[in-house]
Protein backbone atom coordinates (compact mmCIF):
# COMPACT_ATOMS: atom_id res chain seq x y z
CA UNK A 1 0.00 0.00 0.00
CA UNK A 2 1.71 2.95 -1.24
CA UNK A 3 -1.51 5.19 -1.01
CA UNK A 4 -0.13 7.08 1.75
CA UNK A 5 2.85 8.34 0.77
CA UNK A 6 4.81 11.40 2.15
CA UNK A 7 3.30 13.41 -0.56
CA UNK A 8 -0.51 12.18 0.15
CA UNK A 9 -0.26 12.91 4.12
CA UNK A 10 0.44 16.14 3.35
CA UNK A 11 -1.95 16.94 1.47
CA UNK A 12 -4.44 15.61 4.28
CA UNK A 13 -2.98 17.62 6.64
CA UNK A 14 -3.26 20.44 4.21
CA UNK A 15 -6.32 20.13 3.58
CA UNK A 16 -7.10 19.34 6.84
CA UNK A 17 -5.63 22.47 8.47
CA UNK A 18 -7.73 24.66 5.43
CA UNK A 19 -11.03 23.25 6.15
CA UNK A 20 -10.44 23.84 9.98
CA UNK A 21 -9.18 27.89 9.21
CA UNK A 22 -12.01 27.89 6.52
CA UNK A 23 -14.56 26.78 9.37
CA UNK A 24 -13.41 28.72 11.80
CA UNK A 25 -13.64 31.76 9.59
CA UNK A 26 -17.09 31.44 9.74
CA UNK A 27 -17.73 31.44 13.14
CA UNK A 28 -15.83 34.63 13.71
CA UNK A 29 -17.89 36.64 10.63
CA UNK A 30 -19.74 39.41 12.46
CA UNK A 31 -23.53 38.48 12.64
CA UNK A 32 -26.12 41.25 11.72
CA UNK A 33 -28.21 42.84 13.92
CA UNK A 34 -30.95 40.73 13.04
CA UNK A 35 -31.32 37.42 11.29
CA UNK A 36 -32.88 38.39 8.39
CA UNK A 37 -36.36 36.70 7.39
CA UNK A 38 -35.63 33.46 4.55
CA UNK A 39 -37.80 36.33 1.57
CA UNK A 40 -34.50 38.39 2.52
CA UNK A 41 -32.44 36.39 -0.20
CA UNK A 42 -34.66 35.42 -3.17
CA UNK A 43 -33.12 38.30 -5.37
CA UNK A 44 -33.84 37.00 -8.40
CA UNK A 45 -37.31 35.85 -8.16
CA UNK A 46 -38.43 38.07 -10.46
CA UNK A 47 -36.17 36.59 -13.38
CA UNK A 48 -36.53 33.27 -12.70
CA UNK A 49 -40.73 32.60 -13.25
CA UNK A 50 -42.26 29.95 -11.92
CA UNK A 51 -40.77 30.29 -8.44
CA UNK A 52 -42.54 31.50 -5.75
CA UNK A 53 -41.02 33.04 -2.14
CA UNK A 54 -41.82 29.68 -0.39
CA UNK A 55 -39.74 27.53 -2.89
CA UNK A 56 -36.57 28.67 -2.57
CA UNK A 57 -35.29 28.35 1.40
CA UNK A 58 -33.86 24.78 0.62
CA UNK A 59 -31.33 25.87 -1.88
CA UNK A 60 -30.84 29.43 -0.29
CA UNK A 61 -27.06 29.20 1.05
CA UNK A 62 -27.13 29.86 4.78
CA UNK A 63 -25.62 33.19 5.85
CA UNK A 64 -24.96 34.73 2.36
CA UNK A 65 -26.55 38.06 4.39
CA UNK A 66 -23.51 40.04 4.34
CA UNK A 67 -23.58 44.57 4.65
CA UNK A 68 -21.05 44.44 1.10
CA UNK A 69 -24.31 43.15 -0.30
CA UNK A 70 -25.81 45.91 -2.30
CA UNK A 71 -22.37 47.66 -3.02
CA UNK A 72 -22.07 44.33 -5.18
CA UNK A 73 -24.56 45.40 -7.13
CA UNK A 74 -23.07 48.49 -9.43
CA UNK A 75 -20.61 45.83 -10.30
CA UNK A 76 -23.05 43.22 -11.42
CA UNK A 77 -24.92 46.03 -13.28
CA UNK A 78 -22.26 47.35 -14.89
CA UNK A 79 -22.70 45.79 -18.18
CA UNK A 80 -26.50 47.20 -18.77
CA UNK A 81 -24.76 50.36 -17.49
CA UNK A 82 -21.99 50.18 -20.14
CA UNK A 83 -24.32 48.80 -23.23
CA UNK A 84 -26.41 51.84 -22.44
CA UNK A 85 -23.72 53.92 -22.44
CA UNK A 86 -21.01 52.06 -24.79
CA UNK A 87 -21.60 55.00 -27.47
CA UNK A 88 -20.74 57.77 -24.76
CA UNK A 89 -17.80 56.21 -23.30
CA UNK A 90 -16.43 54.47 -26.88
CA UNK A 91 -17.09 57.82 -28.68
CA UNK A 92 -15.02 60.26 -26.36
CA UNK A 93 -12.04 57.34 -26.30
CA UNK A 94 -12.31 57.20 -30.01
CA UNK A 95 -11.81 61.25 -30.39
CA UNK A 96 -9.25 61.41 -27.34
CA UNK A 97 -7.14 59.25 -29.45
CA UNK A 98 -7.06 60.51 -32.91
CA UNK A 99 -3.81 61.63 -34.46
CA UNK A 100 -4.19 64.97 -34.27
CA UNK A 101 -6.71 66.68 -31.36
CA UNK A 102 -6.97 69.84 -32.70
CA UNK A 103 -10.15 72.16 -32.31
CA UNK A 104 -12.62 70.46 -34.42
CA UNK A 105 -12.31 67.41 -32.50
CA UNK A 106 -12.11 69.36 -29.29
CA UNK A 107 -15.85 70.74 -30.41
CA UNK A 108 -16.66 66.63 -31.49
CA UNK A 109 -15.84 66.01 -27.96
CA UNK A 110 -17.57 68.66 -26.14
CA UNK A 111 -20.78 68.03 -28.38
CA UNK A 112 -20.85 64.32 -27.74
CA UNK A 113 -20.82 65.09 -23.72
CA UNK A 114 -23.68 67.55 -23.70
CA UNK A 115 -25.99 65.01 -26.55
CA UNK A 116 -25.17 62.85 -22.77
CA UNK A 117 -26.91 65.20 -20.62
CA UNK A 118 -24.01 66.27 -18.92
CA UNK A 119 -24.54 70.16 -19.26
CA UNK A 120 -23.35 72.69 -20.97
CA UNK A 121 -21.04 74.21 -17.97
CA UNK A 122 -20.18 71.23 -17.13
CA UNK A 123 -18.60 69.82 -20.57
CA UNK A 124 -16.73 73.07 -20.89
CA UNK A 125 -14.82 72.53 -17.73
CA UNK A 126 -14.16 69.35 -17.86
CA UNK A 127 -12.77 69.65 -21.57
CA UNK A 128 -10.92 72.80 -20.44
CA UNK A 129 -9.55 70.29 -17.74
CA UNK A 130 -8.59 67.84 -20.18
CA UNK A 131 -6.92 69.91 -22.52
CA UNK A 132 -4.99 71.45 -20.18
CA UNK A 133 -3.53 68.16 -18.95
CA UNK A 134 -3.05 66.71 -22.22
CA UNK A 135 -1.07 69.76 -23.07
CA UNK A 136 0.97 69.45 -19.95
CA UNK A 137 1.84 65.73 -20.37
CA UNK A 138 1.96 66.20 -24.40
CA UNK A 139 0.97 62.45 -24.44
CA UNK A 140 -1.63 60.58 -26.53
CA UNK A 141 -0.85 57.29 -25.52
CA UNK A 142 -4.34 55.67 -25.36
CA UNK A 143 -4.17 54.48 -21.70
CA UNK A 144 -3.10 57.35 -20.82
CA UNK A 145 -5.75 59.47 -22.45
CA UNK A 146 -7.98 56.86 -21.11
CA UNK A 147 -6.90 57.15 -17.61
CA UNK A 148 -7.28 60.91 -17.84
CA UNK A 149 -10.92 60.92 -19.31
CA UNK A 150 -11.22 58.42 -16.25
CA UNK A 151 -10.01 60.84 -13.91
CA UNK A 152 -12.27 63.95 -15.08
CA UNK A 153 -15.65 62.14 -15.44
CA UNK A 154 -15.02 60.69 -11.52
CA UNK A 155 -14.20 64.66 -10.46
CA UNK A 156 -17.23 66.25 -12.10
CA UNK A 157 -19.71 63.23 -10.73
CA UNK A 158 -17.84 64.24 -7.38
CA UNK A 159 -16.56 61.39 -5.57
CA UNK A 160 -16.76 63.22 -2.29
CA UNK A 161 -20.14 63.25 -1.99
CA UNK A 162 -22.22 60.97 0.79
CA UNK A 163 -24.34 59.09 -1.24
CA UNK A 164 -25.20 56.49 2.10
CA UNK A 165 -28.88 56.06 2.94
CA UNK A 166 -30.05 58.12 5.65
CA UNK A 167 -31.14 54.98 7.61
CA UNK A 168 -29.56 54.56 10.39
CA UNK A 169 -31.30 55.79 13.96
CA UNK A 170 -29.83 54.80 16.81
CA UNK A 171 -32.92 53.49 18.96
CA UNK A 172 -34.61 52.87 15.82
CA UNK A 173 -35.93 48.78 16.34
CA UNK A 174 -37.40 49.45 19.52
CA UNK A 175 -41.18 49.34 20.66
CA UNK A 176 -41.66 53.29 20.98
CA UNK A 177 -38.59 54.59 19.56
CA UNK A 178 -38.77 56.71 15.78
CA UNK A 179 -38.08 54.41 12.83
CA UNK A 180 -35.95 55.98 10.44
CA UNK A 181 -38.76 57.81 7.78
CA UNK A 182 -37.82 57.82 3.69
CA UNK A 183 -40.22 59.69 1.31
CA UNK A 184 -40.06 59.10 -1.48
CA UNK A 185 -41.27 61.52 -4.60
CA UNK A 186 -41.31 62.21 -8.59
CA UNK A 187 -43.59 62.87 -11.46
CA UNK A 188 -46.02 60.02 -12.78
CA UNK A 189 -44.44 57.03 -13.67
CA UNK A 190 -40.62 58.00 -12.57
CA UNK A 191 -40.40 54.55 -10.91
CA UNK A 192 -41.69 55.94 -7.55
CA UNK A 193 -43.34 52.40 -6.07
CA UNK A 194 -40.61 50.41 -8.13
CA UNK A 195 -38.18 52.16 -6.22
CA UNK A 196 -39.68 51.53 -2.64
CA UNK A 197 -40.06 48.12 -3.34
CA UNK A 198 -36.57 47.74 -4.58
CA UNK A 199 -35.29 49.63 -1.34
CA UNK A 200 -37.35 47.30 0.87
CA UNK A 201 -35.67 44.32 -0.61
CA UNK A 202 -32.16 46.10 0.36
CA UNK A 203 -33.17 47.01 3.74
CA UNK A 204 -34.63 43.50 4.31
CA UNK A 205 -31.42 41.84 3.51
CA UNK A 206 -29.73 43.90 5.73
CA UNK A 207 -31.38 42.65 8.07
CA UNK A 208 -33.69 45.75 9.12
CA UNK A 209 -37.28 45.64 9.88
CA UNK A 210 -39.28 47.46 7.03
CA UNK A 211 -42.98 49.03 7.03
CA UNK A 212 -44.73 50.74 3.81
CA UNK A 213 -46.97 53.38 3.53
CA UNK A 214 -49.05 53.60 0.84
CA UNK A 215 -49.59 57.21 -0.02
CA UNK A 216 -50.54 57.43 -3.11
CA UNK A 217 -54.62 57.26 -2.31
CA UNK A 218 -55.58 58.18 -5.86
CA UNK A 219 -55.63 54.97 -7.31
CA UNK A 220 -56.19 51.23 -5.67
CA UNK A 221 -54.07 49.69 -8.08
CA UNK A 222 -51.23 51.78 -6.33
CA UNK A 223 -51.57 50.32 -3.04
CA UNK A 224 -51.39 47.21 -4.17
CA UNK A 225 -48.68 47.45 -6.40
CA UNK A 226 -47.16 48.55 -3.42
CA UNK A 227 -48.16 45.56 -1.13
CA UNK A 228 -47.11 43.09 -3.67
CA UNK A 229 -43.53 44.87 -3.78
CA UNK A 230 -43.77 44.45 0.26
CA UNK A 231 -45.67 40.59 0.71
CA UNK A 232 -42.11 39.43 -1.20
CA UNK A 233 -40.12 40.08 1.35
CA UNK A 234 -42.37 40.02 4.43
CA UNK A 235 -42.95 43.70 4.74
CA UNK A 236 -46.40 44.73 5.71
CA UNK A 237 -47.78 47.89 4.39
CA UNK A 238 -50.39 50.19 5.66
CA UNK A 239 -52.87 51.48 2.97
CA UNK A 240 -55.64 53.53 2.89
CA UNK A 241 -59.20 54.23 1.29
CA UNK A 242 -58.80 55.14 -2.17
CA UNK A 243 -59.31 58.85 -2.02
CA UNK A 244 -58.26 59.04 1.56
CA UNK A 245 -55.50 61.79 2.32
CA UNK A 246 -52.20 61.00 1.53
CA UNK A 247 -50.45 62.53 4.77
CA UNK A 248 -52.80 60.77 6.85
CA UNK A 249 -52.01 56.93 5.50
CA UNK A 250 -48.06 58.50 5.66
CA UNK A 251 -48.86 59.50 9.67
CA UNK A 252 -50.75 56.03 10.51
CA UNK A 253 -47.43 54.48 8.81
CA UNK A 254 -45.01 56.32 10.75
CA UNK A 255 -47.02 55.89 13.76
CA UNK A 256 -47.12 52.43 13.50
CA UNK A 257 -44.05 51.94 12.97
CA UNK A 258 -42.75 53.67 15.98
CA UNK A 259 -45.36 51.23 18.30
CA UNK A 260 -43.79 47.94 16.79
CA UNK A 261 -40.33 49.13 16.68
CA UNK A 262 -39.95 49.24 12.84
CA UNK A 263 -36.12 50.27 11.58
CA UNK A 264 -37.33 51.48 8.26
CA UNK A 265 -41.08 53.07 7.35
CA UNK A 266 -41.13 53.98 3.71
CA UNK A 267 -43.64 56.09 1.93
CA UNK A 268 -44.76 56.12 -1.56
CA UNK A 269 -46.38 58.56 -2.63
CA UNK A 270 -48.64 59.44 -6.07
CA UNK A 271 -46.79 60.64 -9.10
CA UNK A 272 -47.39 64.51 -9.29
CA UNK A 273 -46.96 67.13 -12.65
CA UNK A 274 -44.33 69.60 -11.30
CA UNK A 275 -47.10 71.91 -13.22
CA UNK A 276 -49.80 71.41 -10.46
CA UNK A 277 -49.14 73.62 -7.53
CA UNK A 278 -52.01 72.09 -5.44
CA UNK A 279 -50.36 68.81 -5.87
CA UNK A 280 -46.91 69.83 -4.93
CA UNK A 281 -48.30 71.95 -1.84
CA UNK A 282 -49.69 68.55 -0.58
CA UNK A 283 -46.56 67.02 -0.84
CA UNK A 284 -45.07 69.46 1.37
CA UNK A 285 -47.89 68.57 4.24
CA UNK A 286 -47.82 64.57 3.66
CA UNK A 287 -44.11 65.64 4.87
CA UNK A 288 -45.18 68.09 7.94
CA UNK A 289 -47.79 65.13 8.67
CA UNK A 290 -45.71 62.19 8.77
CA UNK A 291 -43.14 63.33 10.81
CA UNK A 292 -45.39 64.48 13.60
CA UNK A 293 -45.40 60.89 15.23
CA UNK A 294 -41.20 61.26 15.64
CA UNK A 295 -40.57 62.35 19.00
CA UNK A 296 -36.75 62.31 19.63
CA UNK A 297 -35.54 65.58 19.26
CA UNK A 298 -34.45 67.22 16.19
CA UNK A 299 -35.71 64.15 14.21
CA UNK A 300 -37.61 65.10 11.12
CA UNK A 301 -38.05 62.94 7.82
CA UNK A 302 -34.93 61.21 7.20
CA UNK A 303 -34.64 60.88 3.77
CA UNK A 304 -36.49 62.88 0.88
CA UNK A 305 -35.97 61.13 -2.10
CA UNK A 306 -36.68 62.74 -5.37
CA UNK A 307 -37.19 59.49 -8.50
CA UNK A 308 -36.30 60.74 -11.88
CA UNK A 309 -36.83 58.92 -14.60
CA UNK A 310 -33.28 59.48 -16.74
CA UNK A 311 -34.39 58.83 -20.16
CA UNK A 312 -36.48 62.65 -19.85
CA UNK A 313 -33.13 64.55 -20.17
CA UNK A 314 -33.67 68.48 -19.39
CA UNK A 315 -37.16 67.99 -18.33
CA UNK A 316 -36.18 66.18 -15.17
CA UNK A 317 -33.95 69.14 -14.42
CA UNK A 318 -37.01 71.58 -14.46
CA UNK A 319 -38.74 68.46 -12.10
CA UNK A 320 -36.32 68.56 -10.20
CA UNK A 321 -36.21 72.43 -9.60
CA UNK A 322 -39.77 72.29 -8.87
CA UNK A 323 -40.00 69.47 -6.14
CA UNK A 324 -37.13 70.43 -4.12
CA UNK A 325 -38.45 73.76 -4.13
CA UNK A 326 -41.97 72.30 -2.31
CA UNK A 327 -39.87 69.62 -0.46
CA UNK A 328 -36.13 69.64 0.92
CA UNK A 329 -34.83 66.86 -1.31
CA UNK A 330 -32.05 64.72 0.61
CA UNK A 331 -30.88 62.59 -2.40
CA UNK A 332 -31.95 61.36 -5.94
CA UNK A 333 -32.91 58.19 -7.32
CA UNK A 334 -32.19 58.11 -10.91
CA UNK A 335 -34.45 55.21 -12.75
CA UNK A 336 -34.37 53.62 -16.04
CA UNK A 337 -30.87 54.53 -16.20
CA UNK A 338 -30.73 50.92 -18.28
CA UNK A 339 -32.02 52.80 -21.56
CA UNK A 340 -30.42 56.12 -22.09
CA UNK A 341 -27.15 56.66 -22.98
CA UNK A 342 -27.47 60.21 -21.27
CA UNK A 343 -25.84 58.96 -18.24
CA UNK A 344 -24.62 62.35 -18.09
CA UNK A 345 -27.70 63.34 -16.51
CA UNK A 346 -26.62 62.55 -12.86
CA UNK A 347 -24.06 65.01 -13.26
CA UNK A 348 -26.29 67.21 -14.42
CA UNK A 349 -29.22 66.77 -11.96
CA UNK A 350 -26.56 66.29 -8.78
CA UNK A 351 -25.35 69.91 -9.88
CA UNK A 352 -28.47 71.72 -10.12
CA UNK A 353 -29.97 70.73 -6.38
CA UNK A 354 -26.64 69.94 -4.85
CA UNK A 355 -27.67 66.83 -3.63
CA UNK A 356 -26.04 63.34 -4.64
CA UNK A 357 -27.58 60.71 -6.72
CA UNK A 358 -27.66 57.98 -4.27
CA UNK A 359 -29.28 55.18 -5.96
CA UNK A 360 -29.83 54.01 -9.77
CA UNK A 361 -32.51 52.00 -11.30
CA UNK A 362 -30.92 49.60 -13.92
CA UNK A 363 -34.04 47.62 -14.86
CA UNK A 364 -37.27 46.30 -14.16
CA UNK A 365 -36.48 43.10 -11.52
CA UNK A 366 -36.76 43.55 -8.09
CA UNK A 367 -32.73 43.58 -7.40
CA UNK A 368 -32.42 46.28 -10.43
CA UNK A 369 -31.12 49.07 -7.93
CA UNK A 370 -27.85 50.05 -7.27
CA UNK A 371 -25.82 52.19 -5.06
CA UNK A 372 -24.40 55.09 -6.91
CA UNK A 373 -20.73 55.28 -7.00
CA UNK A 374 -18.65 57.59 -9.16
CA UNK A 375 -15.77 55.70 -10.13
CA UNK A 376 -17.76 52.56 -10.38
CA UNK A 377 -20.00 54.29 -12.62
CA UNK A 378 -16.98 55.98 -14.68
CA UNK A 379 -16.08 53.03 -15.29
CA UNK A 380 -18.86 51.39 -16.48
CA UNK A 381 -19.22 54.45 -18.94
CA UNK A 382 -15.60 53.54 -20.61
CA UNK A 383 -15.91 49.84 -20.22
CA UNK A 384 -14.90 48.08 -23.89
N1 LIG B 1 -36.09 49.84 -17.45
C1 LIG B 1 -36.44 50.28 -16.23
N2 LIG B 1 -37.73 50.38 -15.89
C2 LIG B 1 -38.04 50.84 -14.67
C3 LIG B 1 -37.04 51.20 -13.72
N3 LIG B 1 -37.67 51.61 -12.60
C4 LIG B 1 -39.00 51.51 -12.83
N4 LIG B 1 -39.23 51.04 -14.08
C5 LIG B 1 -40.52 50.80 -14.74
O1 LIG B 1 -41.22 52.03 -14.86
C6 LIG B 1 -42.61 51.81 -14.81
C7 LIG B 1 -43.26 52.75 -13.79
O2 LIG B 1 -42.79 52.38 -12.50
P1 LIG B 1 -43.60 52.71 -11.17
O3 LIG B 1 -42.75 52.30 -10.05
O4 LIG B 1 -44.98 52.21 -11.23
O5 LIG B 1 -43.62 54.30 -11.28
P2 LIG B 1 -44.32 55.33 -10.29
O6 LIG B 1 -43.45 56.51 -10.25
O7 LIG B 1 -44.67 54.68 -9.02
O8 LIG B 1 -45.66 55.66 -11.12
P3 LIG B 1 -46.97 56.43 -10.58
O9 LIG B 1 -47.27 55.89 -9.23
O10 LIG B 1 -48.00 56.11 -11.60
O11 LIG B 1 -46.63 57.87 -10.57
C8 LIG B 1 -42.80 50.34 -14.45
O12 LIG B 1 -43.07 49.63 -15.63
C9 LIG B 1 -41.44 49.94 -13.91
O13 LIG B 1 -41.16 48.58 -14.07
C10 LIG B 1 -35.66 51.07 -14.12
O14 LIG B 1 -34.72 51.38 -13.39
N5 LIG B 1 -35.42 50.60 -15.38
MG1 LIG C 1 -46.45 54.53 -8.00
Amino acid sequence: MDLLTGDSLLWIVLIGAAVLIIGGAFLFVPKRRKPAPPESELPDLAEEPGLEPGDEPAEAPVAVETPTEPTTRLAKLRNRLSKSNSTLGRGLLALLSRDTLDEATWEEIEDTLIMADLGVDTTTELVDRLRERVRVLGTREPDTMRELLREELINVVDPTMDRSLNVERENSGTPGSDPAVVLVVGVNGAGKTTTVGKIARVLVAEGRSVRLGAADTFRAAAAEQLTTWGERVGVETIRGEEGADPASVAYAAVEQGKVDGTDVVLIDTAGRLQNKRDLMDELGKVKRVASRPLSEEGHDIDEVLLVLDATTGQNGMQQAKVFSEAVHITGIVLTKLDGTAKGGIVVAVQRALGVPVKLIGLGEGADDLAPFDAAGFVDALLAE
